[in-house]
C-alpha cells in the first residue's frame, strides 16, 4: 500500500490523546492461582525462541500426527503452522473431553426472555447435538470436506453446534453476523461459493421475536443477482414446532432441521482428520473497497493460538463459569465464545438479547445466578451500562476475578468504573488489542504478570512482537510520544492465511507497505501492517488510536466507508457521498453521511431518510448513520478525489489542514457553516 491517499479518511485523526501513566496492580489472590504466574513464561516466549515457543500453544491440542516443521516460510507472506500435523477441530472441543467431562456443561445458553428458562448442554449433549447436524449436512445437502457452509444465525447454541459439525466434516463455515441485513449476507454467501445456508427462523432482541428468516430470502435473491445459486436453506427454529417467521418455505430449497434431524438420531459422524494448514473458517470483515474480505483461518495453528491465549490472558481453569459477551458473529466469539474455551474443556455461557434488556441490570443478574467469574466485553457495552446503570453492579453478588475489554479503545475513566463498580475491585482488567485477521489477541497484559494501565492495551503478547513504523518505514521509538503504524514483526500461528480468493489483495493490503524485500524468504523481511494507528510508552505498553484507513470502528463492528456509501449511492437522487467517522459518548465512533444530490433536486428531510433506510438495508442496522448532512459539494482534489479527511475535520470541529490545494477550497468553510449551526 502506498503511502496513505489524501482522500482517506482516518479513526486515528480524531482520536482523543489522552496521558495515563497510572498502574494498577492484580489482586493477590488473582495471582496466587493464575495459569501464568511465573515470570519463566516469559522468556519461554522470548524471541530467541521463536518459532519453537508456540509448540506449547500446540501441545494444548491432541494432534492425529504430529507437525515436522513448526513454520514453513518458503512462499512469504503465505506462512503455514505445524506443518505435516493432523488434527480434527471439533475432535478437540467436544470428543475429546467426554473422557474426564462428559457431564460437564460445555455451553450455557440464557435466552432473553428473563421467563424461558436457562439450557445448560453437556458436552455429551454438544456431542450428539453435533453428531446429527454433522449427518445431517453431509447425508441431506452433500456436504463435503473443503465445502463453504455459510450461517447467518443469532445468539442460540444452534450456532456453535454448527459451527462444529462443519469442523467435524472438514467443511468451512462462514457465519455471518446476525445482525446484517440479506443483503450483506448475500454477498458473502456468493463471494464464498456456499450452497447451503443456515439460518433461523426468528430470535429474542430487545423485547421483540425478530423474524430472521425473510432475511435469508433476501439473501438467496442477492447472491443470484451475483450469478450464484444456493440450493439448500437449513431453517432452524427458535422453538421448534412453532415457525416465527413470515417468509414461506420454498419446496425443494427449505427445511426446517428440526423436522430432519431425528432421522439422524444417534449417528456418529467420524471426524475428518484434516491438515494443521487446512482452513477452518472464513470471517468476512470490512476493508477500504468495498468488497468485503473472507479472511480464512488455519485449523492447526488457530486453534493453537486461542487455546494458548485463553489459557494464559483468559486464565480460563476447568472449574471456572467463563462469560464472553460478544455475538459469535464477530471473530471474538469465535475466538474466545467457542474455539478457546471450547478446546480447553471449559464451560462458556452464550446469551441471546442484548445487555440492557429488560434493563441495565441483566448482565449483572447473569452473572449472579451463574457464579460467572470471567467476563469479557467491549467498551460500547461498558459505556452503555455505566451510563444507564452506573450502580447496578452493586445490587447483585457475584465475583469476578478477571473481566477483559476488547474491540475499541476503552477511556480511562470507562476502564476504572469497568475495574472499580463492574468489577467491584476485585478482579485484574485485561485490555485485549486484535482483530479478525489476527485469530486471537495482539496486545494485552499478561494478568498476574503486568501491571494494568487504563487505556493502554499493554505490550505484545506472548510470541508477538510489535513494532511502531511512520510512513517512511522508521521505527518509532518507545516514550516518544510519537503516533505511527502499529506492525508485528513476526508471524504467529493464529494469523488468517489469506483473503478467501484475493491472495494478491492480502498481499497489498497487509505486507506490501513495510516489505523489505519481496524476494526474501525470512519472515523479518515481512512486518504485517495492522491499519491501526498507535503510540508506545517509555515502559513498552501500546496504546492504540483507531483505524488509519477507510474503516470505521462504530461500537466495535468495522464499517467500510466504500460500503457505506456504495448503499448510500442504491438511492437515486444521491449524485455523491461520503463517510466519515465522529466521536460518540456511547459507541466511541458513529458514522456521519455527506451526501451531494443530482442536479435539479432539492434538498428534504425524506431524502436523508432515505439515505439511512438505504444504508440499513444494504448493510444492516448497525451501520446506520448518526446524522445525514445533504451539501452543495464535497471537497475535492484537483483529480476529483473526494478529501474525506477534511470533511471528517470539519465534522468533529478538528483541525482540516491545508485546504488551499482543493479544487474548490470555498466548500470547506461553506460546510462548516452548515454543521456548526446545526451541531
Ligand atoms: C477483535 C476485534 C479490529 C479493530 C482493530 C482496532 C480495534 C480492537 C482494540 C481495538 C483499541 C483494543 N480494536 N481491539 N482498539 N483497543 N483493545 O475487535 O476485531 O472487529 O476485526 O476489529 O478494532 O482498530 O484494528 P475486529
Amino acid at each position: 500500500m502506498a503511502a496513505r491517499p489524501e482522500d482517506q479518511v482516518s479513526e486515528a485523526q480524531i482520536a482523543v490523546h489522552w496521558r495515563e501513566e497510572a498502574y494498577y496492580s492484580p489482586p493477590p489472590q488473582f495471582i496466587a492461582q493464575a495459569n501464568a504466574a511465573y515470570p519463566d513464561i516469559l522468556e519461554r516466549f522470548s524471541e530467541q525462541r521463536f518459532p519453537d515457543c508456540f509448540k506449547e500453544y500446540a501441545d494444548l491440542l491432541t494432534w492425529d500426527s504430529y507437525w515436522h516443521t513448526t513454520l514453513d516460510t518458503s512462499k512469504p507472506p503465505f506462512w503455514k503452522w505445524f506443518v505435516g500435523g493432523r488434527l480434527n477441530a471439533c475432535y478437540n472441543c467436544v470428543d475429546r473431553h467426554l473422557r474426564t467431562s462428559r457431564n460437564k456443561a460445555a455451553i450455557i445458553w440464557v435466552p432473553e426472555p428473563e421467563s424461558e428458562d436457562t439450557k445448560a448442554i453437556t458436552y455429551q449433549e454438544l456431542y450428539r447435538q453435533v453428531n446429527e447436524f454433522a449427518a445431517l449436512l453431509r447425508d441431506h445437502c452433500g456436504v463435503k470436506t473443503g465445502d463453504r457452509v455459510t450461517f447467518h444465525l443469532p445468539m442460540v447454541p444452534e450456532l456453535p453446534v454448527s459451527m462444529l459439525a462443519c469442523a467435524r466434516l472438514g467443511a468451512i463455515h462462514s457465519e455471518v453476523f446476525g445482525g446484517f441485513s440479506g443483503a450483506a449476507c448475500g454477498g458473502r454467501v456468493a463471494d464464498s461459493q456456499s450452497h447451503v445456508l443456515v439460518t433461523m427462523d426468528g430470535y429474542h432482541r430487545n423485547g421483540e421475536l425478530v423474524d430472521h428468516k425473510v432475511k435469508a430470502d433476501e439473501a438467496v435473491e442477492t447472491a443470484r443477482e451475483l450469478g450464484h445459486e444456493v440450493d439448500k436453506v437449513l431453517v432452524w427454529r427458535r422453538n421448534p414446532g412453532s415457525y416465527a417467521s413470515q417468509s414461506p418455505m420454498v419446496e425443494g430449497r427449505d427445511v426446517f432441521v428440526d423436522e430432519l434431524l431425528p432421522d439422524y438420531r444417534g449417528t456418529v459422524v467420524e471426524p475428518v482428520s484434516m491438515p494443521a494448514e487446512a482452513p477452518l473458517f472464513l470471517m468476512y470483515t470490512s476493508g477500504t473497497t468495498g468488497r468485503p474480505k473472507g479472511c480464512q483461518h488455519s485449523t492447526g495453528g488457530y486453534l493453537a493460538y486461542v487455546a494458548g491465549t485463553s489459557k494464559y490472558y483468559q486464565d480460563i481453569h476447568p472449574e471456572d463459569t467463563y462469560w464472553c459477551a460478544a455475538d459469535i458473529g464477530w471473530i471474538t466469539g469465535h475466538s474466545y465464545i467457542v474455539y478457546g474455551p471450547l478446546a480447553l474443556g471449559a464451560t462458556s455461557v452464550m446469551y441471546e438479547g442484548v445487555p440492557t434488556y429488560p434493563d441495565a441490570g441483566r448482565v449483572w443478574r447473569i452473572a449472579e445466578r451463574l457464579g460467572v467469574n470471567i467476563f469479557h466485553t467491549a467498551p460500547t457495552t461498558i459505556r452503555m451500562l455505566r451510563k444507564l446503570g452506573p450502580d447496578e453492579p452493586n445490587k447483585y453478588h457475584y465475583h469476578l476475578k478477571h473481566m477483559t475489554t476488547v474491540g475499541e479503545p476503552i477511556e480511562p475513566e470507562v476502564w476504572r468504573w469497568y475495574h472499580d463498580v463492574a468489577g467491584k475491585g476485585e478482579a485484574v482488567v485485561v485490555d485485549t488489542w486484535w482483530q479478525t485477521e489476527t485469530g486471537g489477541f495482539l496486545g494485552s497484559t499478561l494478568p498476574a504478570l503486568q501491571p494494568m494501565k487504563p487505556g493502554s492495551c499493554g505490550p505484545g503478547v506472548l510470541g508477538i512482537y510489535p513494532v511502531i513504523y511512520d510512513e517512511e518505514g522508521s521505527e518509532v521509538e518507545a516514550g516518544s510520544e510519537r503516533a505511527g503504524n502499529i506492525c508485528i514483526r513476526n508471524p504467529w500461528p493464529g494469523i488468517f492465511q489469506t483473503i478467501w480468493g484475493q491472495p494478491d489483495r492480502f498481499v497489498q493490503i497487509y505486507y506490501q507497505k513495510y516489505c523489505r524485500n519481496a524476494d526474501s524468504q525470512d519472515w523479518r523481511d515481512w512486518p504485517y501492517f495492522a491499519g491501526d494507528g498507535a503510540t508506545q510508552a517509555a515502559d513498552g505498553y501500546f496504546r492504540i488510536l483507531g483505524r488509519v484507513d477507510d474503516v470505521i470502528n462504530v461500537a466495535g463492528h468495522r464499517l467500510g466507508t466504500k460500503e457505506l456509501e456504495s448503499a448510500c449511492l442504491t438511492v437515486d437522487e444521491i449524485a455523491e457521498a461520503a463517510a466519515v467517522p465522529v466521536m460518540d459518548e456511547v459507541r466511541g465512533r458513529a458514522v456521519e453521511m455527506y451526501v451531494a444530490l443530482k442536479p435539479g433536486v432539492a434538498p428534504s428531510k425524506d431524502i436523508e431518510a432515505t439515505v439511512a433506510e438505504a444504508i440499513v438495508r444494504e448493510i444492516g442496522k448497525i451501520a446506520r448513520p448518526k446524522h445525514v448532512w445533504i451539501v452543495a459539494d464535497m471537497p475535492k482534489t484537483r483529480s476529483g478525489k473526494i478529501m474525506r479527511r477534511v470533511i471528517a475535520g470539519i465534522s468533529n470541529f478538528t483541525d482540516v489542514g491545508d485546504v488551499s490545494t482543493l479544487a474548490n477550497p470555498e466548500i470547506v468553510d461553506d460546510i462548516r457553516h452548515r454543521i456548526q449551526s446545526e451541531k
